[in-house]
């Protein structure tokens, strides 16, 4: 279990890059936690995520509101649990080392369903996380935090919050919760505001800010090994060409990504270039920064 031996921010921690290590497999991974608990294990990175996060835990917890494929042998729990039921939560959490919540509305939606899901579910893991003694919480934050920021600003962990939407809100909320549980309980959390993590770049804008699935779980690995990280804050993408995001604050934790867009970036630039008022070529969030508004009719 990792505990929490002084209230470090990501202001006080020293910039002392590491060399990653090459791709983790069962044979060369830091000792296994016991029990790492997984949510949104039935969206498209819990799919990814169930096989990549293998050697780091001896039982992997995989909850979600949807449907899974059953238990595969004794390294594997499934469970069921909407993250808005806080009773559900509370026995979800029992007995985990540590969180990765990934579970979630992943869109721009209307705040009613962004409310139980996103802002009730992540205070019901923290709440559980204190409950229960878990000292390590990974969380799955976005890029739209940030997301009406322009394309031409670079920006660093400190940088105001812009966020794009109630889903760009609820991350914010999320990582303020992250804030909150470590100056108050000694929780530590890494909170990751992933870029655009899929098989590959699909848009000009997700040229700077894909995370390949490799990068991803080396973020990962740093994120739940990594000592004292206090509340950091991490960009998560890869190593593209053109990136607006800079991670100098979160250097403690090693991240040396190893996959870059730029592999994609003929066949996506062959793609009709959008307008230049269009929202994708205007703000860091893209299309998410022209959602709704909702419930008008
Ligand atoms: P996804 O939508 O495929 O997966 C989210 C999962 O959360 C789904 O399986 C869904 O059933 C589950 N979920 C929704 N409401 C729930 C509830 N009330 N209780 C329990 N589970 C619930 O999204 P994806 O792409 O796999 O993203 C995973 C996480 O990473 C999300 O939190 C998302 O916001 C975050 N993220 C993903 C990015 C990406 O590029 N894929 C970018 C930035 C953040
Ligand atoms: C996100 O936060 C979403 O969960 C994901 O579906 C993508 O839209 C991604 O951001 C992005 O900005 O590309």
């Amino acid at each position: 279990m990792i505990i929490a031996t002084s209230h470090t921010t990501t202001d006080d921690i020293p910039n002392n890059n590491k060399q990653s290590p090459a791709m983790t497999t069962t044979a060369n991974a830091p000792a296994p936690f016991n029990r790492l608990l997984l949510t949104g294990a039935a969206g498209g990175l819990g799919k990814v995520l169930r096989q990549s996060l293998r050697p780091y835990a001896k039982v992997l917890r995989l909850s979600d509101i949807a449907e899974m494929a059953p238990a595969n042998g004794e390294h594997e729990e499934v469970v069921l649990c909407d993250l808005a039921d806080k009773a559900a939560v509370h026995q979800l959490v029992e007995g985990v080392d540590a969180i990765l919540h990934f579970g979630g509305v992943s869109v721009e939606r209307p705040f009613e369903e962004i409310l139980g899901a996103n802002i009730c579910g992540v205070f019901h893991i923290y709440e559980a996380a204190r409950r229960h003694g878990v000292k390590r919480v990974v969380f799955a934050s976005s890029n739209h935090v940030i997301g009406f920021h322009r394309q031409d600003a670079i920006l660093d962990a400190h940088s105001p919050r812009r966020p794009d939407g109630y889903y760009g809100l609820s991350k914010s909320y999320g990582e303020d919760l992250a804030s909150f549980y470590f100056d108050r309980y000694g929780i530590e959390s890494v909170s990751i505001r992933i870029g655009s993590s899929f098989p590959e770049p699909n848009n000009r804008r997700m040229l700077s800010t894909w995370l390949s699935y490799r990068d991803l779980t080396q973020l990962l690995e740093r994120a739940l090994y990594t000592p004292n990280v206090g509340h950091t804050v991490v960009y998560g993408m890869s190593a593209n060409r053109d990136l607006w995001w800079d991670n100098h604050l979160a250097a403690h934790l090693g991240y040396q990504p190893q996959d870059s867009s730029e592999a994609f970036r003929e066949r996506v630039e062959a793609q009709p270039m959008p307008a230049a008022d269009d929202p994708v070529r205007l703000f860091q969030g893209g299309a998410f920064a022209a959602a709704g508004p909702f419930g008008d009719d």
